[in-house]
């Protein structure tokens, strides 16, 4: 076509025939190709490759402002895709070709890398070599998980100081004036220190008597950084703190329950964090909370259970859990607020859209869900074990909003209303008691797991319909009531694992394999919230009550275990100290123990590992900040 408009020149003046013009064109236009290609494979500082590749292509994407981040962040929230190019910190580089030619898979990388250079990385040439060798290791995973969603550092902590109503320890580490209060805090204080002289130790040499088969180790140490901090252990808190910082290995290879690993581990860090001000914390739990997100990348959006950390991932096929996948929100929202990056809360809030839509039975949730289809796949309803923290989590995420997720509110108080209308009954002996439902029948039966709800109501007993008010204050004392009565029936005035209502039974298990109890903590934790919110003495005694039943028929030589058969005089030991005893029971109890204004509920919301996550004020936040009641002290 060109030959024809030369003038004077036809094409078949050039004595060329159609198919050798055709070969001619081919070979042309392929050299031209390659050349273009070729420019590919120069270094950067060849001049033709600047000419002729454009910026965004060939360099590096320069974060250059705290602007920029967020630009990028911002578009990254609506399409993950943007964010592969940034790294970790702000001010960091990355090439958006590099990333993109990434392979999902870390795992060789990871042994490869070298950590980048920046603030993180001199700090931790000061830091001991495992220390050098262990945060490198995790910050490899985050430069190379392909999600690149923690990128802003610049959360500012004495600004959100500022934002609490009160101090967060209080006056004196909320010291109770009653001599005999205190007296009893102090035995419980004692309890934490007589597993940390037993446990430690082991800890620190062995480096996991108690962890996640094939999961992320140190689940006690990450559990107790809280407590040992606000039960001022601080030898204690510094061993743990250092164990985090040198030897926490967050690519361990292997599979993990996604809800264990949220709750615990990065609910701990968080609050550790949060409490400590310590940034170590807030890096380690950023490139944990990285690694989750893949655990999302399913048709629905519903994560899998079970995750594998070292190879990036989900691991399993299946159901999810309600209590799993619905135990997401409180921590995500604070993965989004540290990191400045929406994608955590975008999570969870599509988790949340997809149950808010689906149709309930009788407006009520069942314990199993598809995450490929985004359907029920049975009708089981329970407020203990697959439901519980689900509800719980509901109403923790307006009160942790500040009370302005309206959204979450509604949730709650219409769940509560299904709950009530379907799920509560009263036992001939009076006991109110939360049954569990199958398809529409009811198993006159309430786990251990379910007692944590006499607090979830009292919490959210100001909060629903005004005339509505006592009626919470007095369900949320019936249940604790309840609970307390399932230990005090017991002869270890410790109670079992579940208890029925049926076949002459008030509150007392009747099968032997219900009996046993395992150091849990839902019912001192209604105790907890109950005092905190009616200051009716009975809750401390029987707080009281607890901490001697453990004493007797806990503690052993090397810290607490939990027993076989609660309705035994001669008890027989599981030798096993749950990880929750920690961060939860002997927490809990403590603040029993404790005057309101240790980690005051007005600024503090429990994750359901018990760790303290703050309210997010988010005006104070982007304001000048600054709503701290100065008439008290740290
Ligand atoms: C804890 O790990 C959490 O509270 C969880 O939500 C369910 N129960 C255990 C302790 O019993």
């Amino acid at each position: 076509m060109v030959f024809r408009k030369l003038p004077g020149v036809s094409a078949s003046g050039m004595g060329l025939r159609l198919s050798q013009k055709f070969v001619f064109l081919l070979f042309l236009s392929g050299l031209v190709t390659l050349c273009f290609g070729a420019l590919f494979f120069l270094p950067d500082s060849v001049r033709l490759k600047r000419i002729f590749l454009s910026k965004t292509e060939s360099q590096p994407v320069t974060v250059g402002s705290e602007n920029d981040v967020r630009e990028h962040l911002k578009k990254g929230a609506k399409d993950p895709e943007h964010l592969r190019g940034i790294t970790s910190a702000k001010g960091e580089t990355s090439t958006k070709l590099k990333a993109l030619s990434r392979k999902p898979s870390v795992t060789n990388e990871a042994k490869t890398d070298k950590k980048d250079a920046g603030g993180e990385a001199l700090e931790d040439m000061m830091l001991s070599r495992s220390k050098t060798e262990s945060a490198s290791k995790d910050e490899k995973v985050t430069s190379s998980s392909n999600q690149g969603a923690n990128t802003d550092t610049s959360f500012d902590y004495n600004k959100f100081k500022k934002c609490l109503l009160k101090p967060p320890l209080g006056i004196e580490h909320g010291k109770p004036s009653d001599p005999q209060t205190l007296q009893r805090r102090e035995k419980v204080k004692e309890c934490d220190v007589w597993h940390c002289k037993s446990l430690y130790p082991l800890v620190l040499t062995v480096l996991c008597p108690v962890c996640f088969a094939g999961g992320l180790r140190g689940a006690s140490i990450v559990d107790s950084l809280d407590t040992l901090y606000i039960m001022g252990l601080m030898d204690e808190y510094n061993d743990a703190k250092e164990w985090v910082e040198t030897s926490l290995d967050l690519n361990s290879n292997g599979e993990a329950s996604l809800f264990e690993v949220n709750i615990r581990y990065v609910g701990g860090l968080l609050s550790a964090y949060y409490l400590t001000g310590e940034e170590m914390f807030k890096r380690k739990v950023m490139v944990l909370g990285e690694k989750l997100l893949p655990a999302f990348n399913t048709p629905t959006g519903i994560p899998r259970g079970v995750i594998n950390l070292g190879s990036w991932g989900w691991a399993s096929a299946g159901s999810s859990i309600l209590a799993e996948f619905g135990t997401l929100h409180l921590e995500f929202v604070h993965l989004s607020e540290l990191s400045n990056n929406g994608i955590y809360t975008e999570k969870v809030m599509n988790i949340r859209k997809l149950l808010n839509k689906i149709e309930k039975p009788h407006g009520l949730y069942p314990n199993f869900l598809s995450p490929v289809s985004g359907n029920w796949v049975q009708h089981h309803v329970s407020i203990g074990g697959l439901g519980d923290s689900f509800y719980e989590y509901l109403i923790k995420s307006y009160l942790m909003s500040d009370k302005t997720d309206e959204e979450a509110k509604k949730m709650y108080y219409s769940a509560l209303e299904a709950i009530e209308a379907n799920l509560v009954q009263k036992s001939p002996g009076g006991l109110t008691y939360m049954a569990e439902w199958r398809g529409g029948i009811l198993d006159h039966k309430m786990g251990h797991l379910a007692c944590f709800s006499g607090g979830m109501v009292v919490i959210g007993a100001d909060d629903g319909a005004p005339e509505k008010r006592q009626h919470y204050l007095d369900l949320a004392a019936e249940i604790t009531h309840t609970c307390h009565e399932s230990y005090s029936r017991s002869a270890t005035k410790l109670g079992p694992e579940a208890f029925r209502f049926d076949g002459g039974a008030e509150a007392t298990a009747t099968r032997l394999s219900d009996r046993y109890y395992i150091l849990r903590p839902e019912v001192i934790e209604s105790y907890m919230y109950m005092w905190r919110l009616t200051h009716d003495p009975k809750y401390r005694e029987w707080g009281w009550e607890a901490v001697e039943a453990l004493e007797k028929h806990c503690r052993v030589e090397a810290g607490f275990s939990g027993i076989r058969d609660v309705y035994a005089q001669t008890v027989s030991h599981d030798n096993m100290q749950q990880s929750f005893f920690l961060s939860e029971t002997l927490k809990y109890l403590y603040l029993l123990f404790s005057d309101d204004d240790l980690l005051p509920l007005e600024d503090w919301v429990f994750n359901t590992e018990a760790h303290p996550l703050p309210v997010v004020r988010k005006s104070c936040l982007q304001g000048e900040g600054g709503t701290h009641d100065k008439t008290t002290s740290e």
